[in-house]
């Protein structure tokens, strides 16, 4: 990993989020481009996107998004659903092959969503989760995610093409979200050595008051024991920071090069 840049994958483009839902209501192009373009010049790796809206006008919101998006940066974009019909449309709306976010060990996502994931040769991010619900244990969660890798290398995905999230759940009501997390990453590294770890890390806070430090401390300690992709808000300058100083403490940014070029960038200070 030495020399590699973690992987931002960035998280504004969402319909659960308000502001956003009310723009993809109103068709308001312009907040949609705006989110777009700070991201990918903050340095986003993938764009998350995702309509939020229900099932039947999801299709509809995804295409919309997309392409308003891709009228302003060329950045690939992470397609953020679990609705196979809408992922099937907005495939055929991107420009450049995207990441599908994502597939679990439903058997309906399986069926349905690997087929297209093969097909177009997209990466894709893997739930450590069934159908019914997220395993409180980390044994259990590596089981599930055993299980989606036997079916990925059945339908001829590489594993270097899978970004697993062993999930994060909310600390306040799952006190050992943050170990079974790290655990679950670790096991899964040591099975799969090529494929990829990423993680929606503000969860991890919900409900507490001064969340940023939660988060941070998570994503410093998440990149400790492998991850490396985030879906976080990349401008986020105490989030960017931490994870730069993160890289370098972890011996992974050659001549702190990331670290000092986003400083002089102005990134933080
Ligand atoms: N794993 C995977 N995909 C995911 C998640 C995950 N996609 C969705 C989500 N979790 C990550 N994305 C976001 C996007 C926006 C916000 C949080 C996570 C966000 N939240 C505000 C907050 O927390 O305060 C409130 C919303 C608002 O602005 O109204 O912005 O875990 N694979």
């Amino acid at each position: 990993m030495k020399g590699e840049c973690v992987e931002i994958i960035g998280e504004k483009i969402n319909g659960t989020r308000k502001r956003v839902a009310q723009a993809i209501a109103e068709r308001d192009a312009d907040f949609i481009c705006q989110l777009a373009r700070s991201q990918a010049e903050a340095g986003a790796a993938w764009l998350d996107v995702n309509a939020g809206t229900h099932p039947e006008q999801e299709p509809d919101d995804l295409v919309w998004l997309i392409e308003n998006v891709q009228a302003v940066t060329d950045t690939p974009l992470c397609l953020d659903s679990a609705n196979p019909q809408a992922l099937a449309v907005a495939i055929e709306a991107v420009d450049k092959t995207p990441m599908i976010n994502s597939i679990s060990g439903e058997p309906d996502r399986l069926e349905n969503i690997l087929p297209l994931v093969a097909e177009h040769g997209c990466c894709v991010i893997a739930l450590a989760m069934s159908a019914t619900r997220v395993p409180e244990t980390s044994e259990e969660r590596v089981a599930v995610i055993h299980k989606v890798m036997e079916a990925t290398r059945a339908a001829g995905v590489l594993d270097e093409h899978i970004y697993v999230d062993p999930l994060v759940m909310t600390v306040g009501t799952c006190l050992q979200s943050g170990p079974v997390f790290f655990d679950t990453l670790r096991a899964v590294h040591a099975a799969y050595p090529e494929v990829h770890f990423t993680a929606g890390l503000s969860n991890i806070s919900f409900g507490l008051p001064a969340r940023s430090y939660i988060n941070r401390a998570f994503l410093t300690l998440a990149l400790g024991a492998g991850l490396d992709s985030a879906i976080l808000d990349p401008l986020d300058q105490d989030l960017r920071a931490a994870l730069l100083a993160a890289e370098v403490v972890l011996g992974r940014d050659d001549y702190c090069l990331n670290y000092t070029r986003a400083y002089r960038a102005g990134l933080f200070d």
